[in-house]
């Protein structure tokens, strides 16, 4: 059903005709061309987006939005990279201020959640020499081994290409491996803008966007789940965003094999590109809402509360966001070193659903792969 606020829109003589067609086809539908995508950035204001956005969120998952109970663990803060956005990449001159777990201490890590109901390690973080192949494919064997329910999502294509790179294994033969030892998915980190133009300026170096593409799509047709991201709201262009949107849509036609799309606003304290200005909280959420609108072939997007504060992540489940990561419990530090709202970024599973009803929405706590763990329902009346 359409909401009042789209039927005003559409009903507004002062709406650009060009943008009448667009909310026409999403209405009807159809899908957006690169074009669309666009102008709705160009031209779309925020609640024109947003309204669209809500329609396509509620054809996809009605009032539901889903969180889960997660922890981070990330391995090291040095890498070999030196991407201008990071705030760990300074580390790798400073190594002092580095840390670099090893196998063992990832794993007391993990053995601290022993007897809580989490569900989901996220594991990210940079890239060195020394966390290689045996590395990770020990590591996952022996959380398996520990805690065989525990879903492992781990790594980035960024570490998969250097790994296998050193390994000398292709793609597929990596990620099967990775497979065989119990990892179970991977997020959606290092996609960052697949365009060159800009890929090369804040990212250079490090795998590009067909390589990106490719570990991917290796890991779909092992009948596995991932993740993707785009790290918006820098140097890029609206064009840049439509096009990374647009090279995730094509390959999910192809494998359907992502779970979910998360903006990340970019947050520019303590890294190289300092100067460069943070957009506002309205760019963010018509970001969400064109994400949305234009990803018609994913079924969840999701607002990283870590990353962009609790208020405008309630906000975001009103322009097309319908998940809103985990409990997390203060275990990343990738953005709190950026800048991001939440320095010490934790929140209970009771705030998370606090959050999630004040903005009239219906908790679910989901798994990594989307199966319901809990519903909230019976507590909303
Ligand atoms: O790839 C790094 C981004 C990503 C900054 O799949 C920054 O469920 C903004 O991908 N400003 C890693 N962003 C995190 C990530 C992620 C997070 C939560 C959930 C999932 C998931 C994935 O963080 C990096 C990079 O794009 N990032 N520095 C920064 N200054
Ligand atoms: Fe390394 Fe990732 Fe930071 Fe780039 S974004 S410097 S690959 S940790």
């Amino acid at each position: 059903m359409k909401s009042a606020s789209l039927q005003h829109y559409l009903n507004s003589s002062n709406l650009d005709p060009a943008l009448k067609t667009v909310a026409q086809k999403v209405f009807a539908g159809k899908r957006i061309s690169f074009e669309d995508g666009v102008l709705l950035f160009e031209k779309g204001e925020l609640g024109f987006v947003g309204a669209l956005a809500n329609f396509v969120k509620e054809q996809k998952s009605g009032n539901y939005v889903y969180f889960n109970r997660n922890f981070h663990v990330e391995p090291t803060n040095i890498c070999v990279y030196t991407c201008s956005f990071c705030s760990y990449s300074r580390l790798i001159k400073q190594k002092e201020e580095g840390w670099e777990l090893s196998v063992e201490q990832i794993l007391d890590k993990i053995k601290k959640w022993d007897d809580k109901p989490v569900t989901e390690v996220h594991i990210t973080g940079g890239v060195i020499p020394k966390q290689d192949l045996k590395f990770y494919t020990d590591l996952f064997r022996k959380i398996k081994e520990h805690r065989p329910d525990l879903h492992v999502k781990a790594l980035t294509p960024v570490e998969y290409h250097y790994i296998f790179k050193k390994a000398k294994v292709s793609y597929e033969e990596g990620m099967k491996l990775m497979k065989e030892a119990g990892l179970d998915s991977m997020p959606g980190g290092g996609a960052e803008i697949f365009h060159p133009e800009i890929r090369d300026e804040i990212a250079g170096g490090k795998c590009t966007a067909e390589e990106w593409l490719s570990i991917h799509e290796a890991w779909h047709k092992l009948g596995m789940r991932s993740n993707a991201t785009m790290l918006y709201g820098h140097v890029e262009k609206y064009w840049h965003r439509v096009d990374h949107l647009e090279r995730l849509r094509t390959l999910q036609d192809k494998t359907k094999g992502f779970n979910t799309f998360i903006p990340l606003k970019f947050r520019n304290q303590g890294n190289q590109m300092s100067h460069v200005p943070e957009v506002s909280v309205i760019e963010d959420l018509r970001n969400y809402a064109i994400s949305r609108i234009y990803l018609d072939n994913f079924d969840h997007i999701k607002a990283y509360w870590a990353m962009i504060g609790r208020g405008t992540a309630q906000l975001a489940l009103n322009f097309g966001a319908d998940d809103l990561d985990g409990t997390i419990d203060d275990t990343t530090k990738i953005y709190s070193m950026a800048g991001a709202e939440d320095q010490n970024p934790a929140l209970s599973t009771q705030q998370l659903v606090d959050l999630i009803k004040q903005v009239g929405r219906t908790p679910i706590e989901r798994d990594t792969l989307y199966g319901v763990v809990k519903r909230f329902e019976e507590e909303m009346a």
